[in-house]
């Protein structure tokens, strides 16, 4: 393995390209919009691009359902616009790395129709299809073939009707995932995987690659007490031939190249500090790093990820602390605050009003001392804030959209649940990126596909480009989010290390607590899908206006109480 790649030292930088800018004026960011604004990510000190899916693609979830792999959305432009921009980066000494999902298509990808057309299709196989089961599932359409609760609401099993067959997709039924046990889809992937890279880009950036092995008997998974779907993670996460899927593709594309240029990086929802070690050791051969989602998963209660809980600074140093621990020996850690599918980092982590830009520059420095390679996502290095979502309206991302629907159908207050998408949701970081105080924010001529954030005239490129301070504590906007913290989430063992008794028996249920043998979490605490960290809700008094390092937090006994039952610390 080479001694010093060049990622170890460069500073990557997130684009995604519908919210960037737009050069053709029809509203949504494309190619030609990027290409315009090299300067900003040249004097950024910006050393590489990573590109969010710029392949044709039906939409559904903002191209991350791909219906060709080797070619570009038109929408965005054309391989022609796409060749001028890795040789204008390589110019530029930048480098560029593609998107790459492969753990489903879309279900327009021409694999999937011809999968679609029959149960003797030839490429019958490449999918998830299964028979109904005898007996139905209480709050589904019927007999799906396991209880599975999909990433975005509902079942993870979508009726043809046409056969009477259940395809499997882990996200939106408009994305199939692929059946690695299949060698033949393999094949397909490595092959096209060999053809980005013989056009000349630097790497990839691979889409939940820890779900594409899946326990092939697909087991139920564990029923939370008061669901009615099941939870899989456990048979579709790091599956029996994860490492051996990876290998293999490091043989075929990787393999015979300049293994020391390119880059990969596999996003990892759940991946724990001794998987990542494993999948990073490059002796192994199979990955170069991995986006683990433990410091993101912090705020996740035990209901899910809209379940939103306050967030505990001293769990997030310790999130921190292991990784950067666990991976000091072997293997390497990307860092990041922010991607486009989580809540802006100062809304987040930080404060959004008063000290947005000490905040902004606070988490700017913890990432970046960090050792690993740190993710910058567009719009980060301006301080921006979490979208400005005012009804449901506003929405625009299936995930959001779909828990909106499924949470109010089920009988819950829309306000609330508009209110923890306000928080979590992932259009937050999907607002156009504010270049100027221009129309538009000087994104496009035309109206952008999302609304721009309406504090695009002081948060801006261009001002902060003028701004001959390194940092101010400047001012603006009250804070949204500082009235919620009277409990505390903390680690197990942090929990009985300050002589807390352990858990509120009115929290003690728990999805997710109940993950599998192996990974079980203690009673009464829970752990969300995404990060690996047991929890449990502590009765930890607050003080009034307790201050911590990045983050005011006052006290509101009041909402706790009202929202956890009775308080007895
Ligand atoms: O995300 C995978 C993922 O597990 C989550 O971060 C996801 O965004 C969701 O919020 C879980 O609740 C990747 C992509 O980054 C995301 O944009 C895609 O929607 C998803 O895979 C499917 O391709
Ligand atoms: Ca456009």
């Amino acid at each position: 393995p080479p001694i010093d790649p060049w990622w170890h030292s460069a500073v990557i930088y997130q684009i995604y390209p519908r919210s960037f800018a737009d050069a053709n004026g029809d509203g949504i960011g494309d190619l030609r919009g990027i290409l315009q604004h090299l300067d900003h990510l040249e004097d950024l000190g910006v050393d590489a691009i990573w590109l969010s899916p710029i392949y044709p693609s039906p939409g559904d979830d903002n191209g991350y359902d791909i219906s060709d792999y080797e070619a570009i959305d038109p929408v965005l432009g054309t391989l022609e616009d796409f060749d001028d921009l890795v040789a204008a980066l390589h110019a530029r000494g930048m480098r560029l790395v593609m998107d790459l999902v492969v753990n489903h298509t879309s279900d327009e990808h021409p694999w999937f129709v011809e999968s679609a057309s029959g149960p003797d299709s030839p490429k019958r196989d490449w999918y998830w299809w299964r028979p109904a089961r005898p007996g139905t599932l209480a709050g589904t359409s019927g007999a799906e073939p396991t209880n599975w609760e999909s990433f975005f609401s509902g079942p993870v099993w979508q009726l043809d009707p046409a056969s009477g067959e259940y395809y499997l997709h882990l996200f939106s039924a408009k994305q199939p995932d692929l059946n690695w046990e299949n060698p033949d889809v393999r094949q397909a992937v490595y092959r096209m995987m060999r053809w980005w890279l013989d056009r000349g880009i630097d790497g990839f950036r691979m889409d939940v690659i820890n779900l594409i092995s899946k326990d092939p008997s697909l087991p139920d998974g564990a029923v939370p007490p008061d669901g009615t779907l099941g939870d899989g993670f456990p048979h579709y996460a790091a599956g029996p031939r994860i490492h051996e899927f990876l290998q293999e593709m490091h043989r075929e594309v990787f393999a015979g190249r300049d293994a020391a240029d390119l880059l990969t990086v596999g996003e990892m929802p759940g991946a724990t500090v001794e998987q990542a070690r494993l999948f990073t050791d490059p002796e192994r051969r199979e990955l170069d790093m991995v986006f683990q989602f433990d410091h993101v998963g912090l705020d996740h209660g035990p209901g899910g990820k809209f379940d939103v809980q306050p967030l505990d600074l001293v769990e997030l140093k310790a999130s921190f602390d292991r990784w950067q621990r666990g991976l000091a020996d072997v293997g390497w850690n990307s860092l990041y605050w922010n991607n486009h599918d989580q809540p802006r980092a100062v809304s987040r982590f930080g404060d959004d009003g008063a000290f947005r830009v000490a905040s902004a520059t606070a988490l700017a420095a913890v990432l970046h001392l960090q050792r690993g390679t740190p993710y910058v996502y567009q719009g980060e290095e301006l301080g921006m804030t979490n979208a400005r979502l005012r009804t449901s309206d506003d929405l625009r991302d299936i995930e959001s959209l779909r828990h909106y629907e499924l949470a109010v159908a089920s009988g819950q207050d829309s306000e609330r649940v508009m209110d923890s998408i306000r928080r979590i949701g992932r259009d937050n970081a999907r607002t156009p990126m504010p270049w100027s105080d221009e129309e538009n924010g000087g994104f496009g001529s035309h109206h952008p596909w999302i609304d721009i954030h309406p504090d695009f005239a002081e948060v801006n490129a261009r001002q902060q480009r003028q701004d001959p301070r390194p940092s101010s504590p400047s001012t603006g906007g009250s804070s949204g989010s500082d009235t919620r913290n009277a409990w505390s989430q903390r680690a197990d063992s942090s929990c009985s290390r300050l002589g807390i008794r352990r858990c509120s028996p009115t929290v003690a249920t728990s999805t997710t607590g109940v993950l599998s043998s192996s990974r079980t979490c203690p009673a009464r605490s829970w752990r969300s899908r995404e990060s690996p960290t047991c929890r449990c809700q502590c009765r930890r008094r607050l003080s009034c206006s307790a201050t911590s390092a990045a983050r005011r937090t006052r006290v509101s006994m009041h909402y706790r109480r009202g929202r956890r039952g009775s308080f007895s610390g």
